[in-house]
């Protein structure tokens, strides 16, 4: 592993679908992402994947909810590079989904398709990808390009071979949403080799959801990728174990990168890998 970059691994610690009832140690509040962000950050991530939720467990795309949240993260953690989400929740609008671009985070996430997403569709029309797009370049905001499937990825080559995004690209492969494509390993090695034949300079990493959290996290640190993991994805530890923490699900990958001698990303290493200033 010595030619790889240090891996970094995202903690996605909250999203919009899972519930406290679900998993009992979901953060919801910013009080609580702040805690386990520092936990995340303890455990060695260095980015944190962020939905907000309304004290009720409502998913929300509230501006003054983000601020709130991100402030607590700064002050539990300074420095961790903060990713906020522009997905949101199925349903929501898309001018719900643009409004937290406005605290300028320094990353956000940028979804390449509409798709089913379990029982729901999640809708991201090509015009309204071109906002986002266009919001982030003109705010210096760097994406994180979501991809589900492999039209999807072949989309996102399409706009940076435009230009219509200019880089550092950063590749997302989400695997394992009912609708998109599972987390078979063929599929994500499909992946990349389709982003490498792009020509492209890009970095990616790999959220397996559900049961394919693990091995395809495993899969990216020995392919030369970065992992996601967090109650976002998967709130088991293994079949049928709730997880005790995000920060478990971080520890746990942090070991497997440590047994194969790939290096953990510090924030700093984040930041030059993903060309954060
Ligand atoms: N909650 C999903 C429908 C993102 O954060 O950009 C979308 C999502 C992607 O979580
Ligand atoms: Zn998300």
């Amino acid at each position: 592993m010595a030619t790889s970059k240090p891996v970094i691994i995202t903690c996605a610690i909250t999203g919009a679908e899972t519930t406290k009832e679900k998993q009992p140690a979901l953060p919801i509040t910013p009080k609580e992402q702040a805690a386990a962000s520092k936990e995340a950050a303890d455990a060695g991530a260095s980015v944190i994947h962020l939905h907000v939720r309304e004290d009720d467990g409502k998913p929300s795309q509230r501006v003054e909810r983000f601020q709130e949240a991100i402030v607590a993260i700064r002050e539990a953690v300074p420095g961790m590079v903060i990713q906020i989400s522009t997905g949101g929740a199925v349903g929501e609008t898309i001018e719900k989904r643009l409004q937290p671009l406005s605290l300028k985070p320094e990353m956000a996430s940028l979804n390449m398709g509409t798709m089913n997403f379990g029982d729901d569709v999640f809708v991201n029309h090509p015009k309204d990808i071109l906002a986002f797009a266009g919001e982030m370049k003109r705010q210096n905001i760097i994406p994180e390009l979501e991809i589900y499937e492999t039209g999807m990825l072949e989309a996102a080559i399409r706009l940076c071979s435009q230009g219509v995004l200019t880089g550092p690209y950063h590749f997302q492969f989400v695997l394992g949403v009912p609708g998109g494509m599972s987390g078979d390993l063929s599929n994500l090695l499909h992946l990349v080799s389709i982003a490498k034949l792009s020509g492209l300079d890009f970095s990616w990493g790999v959220a397996g959801v559900g049961r394919f959290q693990l091995p395809l996290a495993m899969h990216a640190i020995l392919l030369g990728g970065h992992v996601r993991v967090g109650f976002e994805d998967n709130i088991f530890y293994q079949k049928g174990v709730v997880a005790k923490s995000n920060a478990e699900l971080v520890a746990r990958v942090v070991r497997v990168a440590k047994e194969v001698n790939r290096e953990v990303a510090s924030i700093q290493a984040t930041r030059e890998i993903l060309g954060l200033k």
